[in-house]
């Protein structure tokens, strides 16, 4: 795995096989990379164990043929069985102290937040960084909560880890973004929910210069 300090944020995927047209998992993630996406994020719900791990090996060629770092969401216990880069946790999930200790040091941890006291509670229960939205409307995950732009502002200036934005994010609005402070974009259906995953990465990397 790369160096955690190296670790790129900028065009960051979170899958979600529900949203695919003719094509698997393992080949949209891999058009998603070949287009500029710098990081992946396993986040597939309703699936059995095995599921999720037999899908999380089978990602992990992918990133691994690019060199791209991939995060799994929620599961610690499939992040280390596929010895995935790291493990994102929500604000319901396992808590962020204890992942870290599972996780080791040289792991990378995610932390949702959405007010400044989650964000500074997960830098210091160990993230290395924060996802913070909805910042747009969703249709992607039902139970969003919105966070304002002016916040996400306040939290990349209170927090001394990278700060991803994530919700609703696409080529119009993301110009919204500039001047927050991000480190990234986190997106599912501005690449997974169009037709030409390459070209859709390759255009949201075109638009996310300012980060
Ligand atoms: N987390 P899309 S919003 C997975 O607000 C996820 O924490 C969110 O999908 C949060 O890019 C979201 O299609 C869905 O809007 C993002």
């Amino acid at each position: 795995m790369k160096n955690k300090s190296k670790i790129n944020y900028k065009l960051y995927l979170v899958t979600n096989r529900d949203l695919l047209k003719n094509i698997s998992l393992t080949e949209a993630v891999e058009e998603a990379i070949k287009g500029g996406t710098t990081l992946v994020q396993l986040r597939e719900k309703n699936v059995s164990s095995l599921e999720f791990y037999n899908i999380a090996k089978s990602i992990k060629k992918v990133t691994d043929k690019y060199d791209i770092p991939l995060i799994i969401d929620d599961r610690l216990d499939i992040a280390l069985a596929v010895d995935a880069a790291g493990l994102h946790v929500g604000q319901s999930d396992m808590p962020a102290i204890i992942a870290r200790k599972l996780l080791g040091e040289n792991k990378i941890l995610g932390v949702s937040a959405h007010t400044i006291d989650e964000a500074l509670k997960a830098e210091k229960d160990g993230a290395d960084y924060i996802g913070t939205g909805a910042i747009f409307t969703t249709t992607t995950k039902k139970d969003a909560e919105n966070v304002s732009i002016k916040s996400l502002k306040e939290i990349t200036e209170k927090v001394h880890i990278p700060v991803v934005a994530i919700g609703g994010i696409n080529q119009e609005n993301v110009k919204m973004l500039k001047g927050t402070g991000i480190s990234g974009i986190s997106v599912i259906s501005s690449i997974l929910g169009k037709n030409d995953i390459k070209k859709a990465s390759e255009d949201l990397n075109k638009c996310i210069n300012f980060i």
